[in-house]
């Protein structure tokens, strides 16, 4: 099952579940009043299909999706495929060696990647910073975590990053990673019940500038050096989530290093068993 966020054109906002071209609304009730509550159930989807019953289907095209968040955190793994590091290692020489301990090390390298203000949904612009000269998008199979760190679902995350910014000194990973409209997530979240097994969950990006394709690239979650339950384990270290947390796995597909994102790019990201988040690029 694939629950979204959404917007009807009466304004109201909702929680429904998405099949193909339509998506069912949930009649939400006191004890499952949003989508975080439903997350929150011992069986999320169980809860959906009864909160479904009486409902009539609607065209997706009719509601305005919203990034699939109420107040969860939102932490981002890094350097978790080979690539990652190599691309990492290219743009920092002086910090080369970080990346690489960090890929072979048993502690991961875990960062707060964005709070829900910072979070784009479909069809939303994503940010390149203003003081930033080479950005580029990162496709990531996105944990959704209830509460008690229990994986319910997934999503699609793009970790925007400005790569001269972070290239030029490790310690200003916070500002190549952090500010407004950093983070798309999206369409919707598929529960962790209905996603395909994990050898099989490829990623695929896709960037556009005026209608033509200028970067494509592919990877699989069988490339991972981690598995989900290390990177939650480590995450949930002396680390609570009143709200429930996402966790983006980090990127296994980098352009090469003489790409950057243009301002009206659009950012296409596919993964099995979800769907396509797609972003325009703004800045300034
Ligand atoms: O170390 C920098 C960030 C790594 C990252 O975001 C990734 O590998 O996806
Ligand atoms: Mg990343």
């Amino acid at each position: 099952m694939k629950l979204a966020k959404y917007r009807a054109p009466s304004g109201e906002v909702g929680v429904g579940s998405v099949s193909g071209d339509q998506l069912t609304p949930l009649a939400l009730t006191e004890q499952y009043a949003s989508l975080t509550d439903i997350l929150e159930a011992e069986a999320p989807g169980q809860v959906a299909t009864a909160l479904m019953e009486s409902s009539a289907q609607v065209p997706l095209v009719e509601v305005t999706l919203l990034p699939p968040i109420d107040a969860q955190e939102v932490w981002a793994a890094g350097v978790t495929y080979t690539r990652s590091k190599t691309a990492r290692m290219e743009e920092s020489e002086a910090a080369a060696s970080c990346y690489d301990r960090v890929y072979a090390s048993p502690r991961p390298e875990l960062f707060m990647k964005a709070t829900p203000h910072r979070v784009s949904g479909p069809g939303q612009p994503l940010r390149i910073r203003a003081d930033a000269e080479w950005n580029v998008p990162e496709p990531e199979l996105t944990l959704v975590m209830n509460t008690r760190l229990q994986l319910v679902g997934f999503t699609i995350g793009n970790d925007m990053s400005s790569r001269d910014i972070e290239g030029d000194n490790p310690l200003y990973l916070p500002q190549a990673k952090v500010y407004n409209q950093c983070a798309g997530l999206g369409p919707w979240i598929t529960l962790a019940t209905a996603m395909p097994p994990r050898a099989e969950i490829g990623i695929a990006l896709a960037i556009r500038r005026h209608g033509q394709v200028v970067f494509e690239g592919q990877t699989g979650i069988d490339q991972m050096a981690r598995t989900f339950e290390e990177l939650i384990g480590w995450l949930g270290r002396d680390n609570s989530f009143p709200a429930g947390v996402m966790m983006m796995t980090g990127t296994g597909v980098v352009p090469d290093s003489d790409f950057t994102l243009h301002p009206g790019d659009v950012v296409d990201i596919t993964i099995d068993g979800i769907g396509t988040l797609s972003n325009p690029i703004v800045q300034g």
